[in-house]
């Protein structure tokens, strides 16, 4: 995979992309990340990447120009034609995504979607706005990462980058581990060869607690069920540990997974239904 980032920020990725996986990913050239300066695509003497909102209005927006001539030497297909390879099997896929907060939310299905492209071009949004031709005529889609507001997308870059870089085979040390986290719901097409599993993987619930030595820490105790090594009885608490977060933490996560009869009665002990 090669991703190519467009910023007024260049140097803000030297830092998060730097460790872990990332950092690995790239050594191992499982993924090639290139950051381009915007304001090496400006042709005046004081580089400016903004200006004033037609209309009138607060803050400034990002300028068109500087960021489709950064795109012209990548060389990527036009955007009809990336639109249209995207739905074509077998056929390279680039996609031009532009980050803002005015974007569709990024979840774990589309880092999936994003993890089978050839290329992803993120362009990181900046000030009040970016000239909407950008978003109409340049980029595919515009993502952003959640319902708060971020001065620019840099750091929601970062986030794309790390959450698809660990879906990319061989990225993460074990592969089994990606697909039991919080999040990754089985049969979506996310993890083609994870077969639903109602009580190992957490399918789009929350993942359970995890614990490790020591087995008592200042009086807390590790839970009893996972010291005995009953198996069958750790699978069911860790079910119905994941179900509980869920139910506490993102009760809307439950409308759109699939519970079994067992995680209905568990559910229903623990509203009091
Ligand atoms: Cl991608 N950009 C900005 N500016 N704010 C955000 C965001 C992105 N995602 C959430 N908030």
């Amino acid at each position: 995979m090669k991703a190519d980032i467009v910023t007024i920020f260049p140097d803000f990725f030297r830092g998060p992309l730097d460790y872990g996986i990332t950092r690995r990913a790239a050594e191992m050239g499982l993924v090639k990340i290139e950051v381009h300066d915007l304001r090496q695509f400006t042709h005046d003497r004081h580089r400016t990447v903004d200006d004033r909102p037609f209309g009138g209005g607060e803050g400034m927006v990002l300028k068109p120009e500087p960021i489709f001539e950064c795109l012209e030497p990548l060389g990527l297909a036009s955007r009809e034609q990336r639109l249209m390879d995207r739905k074509t099997p077998g056929a390279a896929t680039e996609s031009v995504i532009l980050l803002s907060a005015q974007g569709e939310r990024f979840t774990q299905k589309i880092a999936a979607e994003l993890a089978a492209l050839d290329r992803m071009v993120l362009i990181c949004g900046r000030y009040e706005g970016v000239d909407e031709r950008v978003a109409e005529f340049l980029a595919d889609r515009e993502l952003s990462i959640g319902d708060y507001v971020l001065s620019g997308g840099e750091l929601a870059a970062a986030v794309v980058i790390e959450s698809v870089t660990r879906l990319l085979p061989g990225a993460v040390g074990n592969e089994a581990s990606t697909r039991q986290e919080s999040f990754t719901a089985h049969g979506d097409g996310a993890t083609p060869d994870a077969g639903p599993d109602s009580t190992c993987g957490s399918g789009g619930l929350l993942d359970y607690p995890h614990y490790t030595r020591p087995a008592e820490f200042r009086g807390m105790a590790v839970p009893e069920v996972l010291i005995n090594g009953n198996h069958l009885e750790i699978r069911r608490w860790r079910r119905e540990q994941a179900l509980e977060k869920t139910l506490r933490n993102r009760p809307d996560l439950l409308e759109s997974v699939e519970l079994s009869i067992d995680d209905q009665e568990i559910l229903d002990r623990l509203t009091g239904g």
